[in-house]
């Protein structure tokens, strides 16, 4: 008999582990990179801590991404790891601003000339930004990684990476 029960729960845990992952795994799968420009078209991207000024961020559009596809109300910014934030903009709009670049994992990134293309413009009040990613401790020259995510009307998310050196 334990035999028996030894062997049903073997064949239950195979059966389990043969299951597709759950939703959330999947959701994590269908995320796509965007490419996210900082204060475009300008580079580095000089972030003045105690500004009381806007700071534009981009959602660069190409022939594959639609930023019409973009749910502007579920933009929001985070510090690396998401050690701080959301910080959500102020308000948006579209305007073709900018050329997408490929993305890289550091801040060595080139703005260019529009393109054609529509992107989705937000601005962020600078004072949100020093305080929701805590940039106020950093030291001056100090290049601050920033990721962006959204959703698309779809459900599906996206995020994008750009960063400011903090003046
Ligand atoms: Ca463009």
């Amino acid at each position: 008999m334990l035999q028996l029960l030894a062997t049903f729960f073997l064949a239950a845990l195979n059966s389990h582990l043969a299951q597709p992952a759950p939703a959330a795994t999947r959701l994590d799968v269908l995320q796509e990179i965007w490419n996210f420009d900082i204060q475009a078209p300008s580079c580095p991207n000089p972030f003045n801590s105690g500004s009381h000024e806007l700071i534009s961020m981009t959602l660069v559009g190409t022939a594959q991404h639609d930023v019409a596809d973009i749910d502007p109300a579920t933009i929001k910014i985070w510090s690396e790891h998401c050690a701080a934030g959301p910080v959500t903009p102020l308000r948006y709009n579209y305007d073709d601003k900018t050329t997408p670049v490929l993305p890289g994992p550091g801040c060595d990134f080139t703005s260019q000339a529009p393109d054609g293309i529509l992107d989705l413009n937000v601005q962020f009040r600078k004072t949100d930004v020093q305080s929701g990613l805590g940039l106020g401790s950093c030291a001056p020259g100090t290049f601050v990684r920033v990721f962006v995510s959204a959703k698309l009307m779809n459900g599906c998310g996206i995020f994008g990476l750009d960063c400011v050196r903090v003046q």
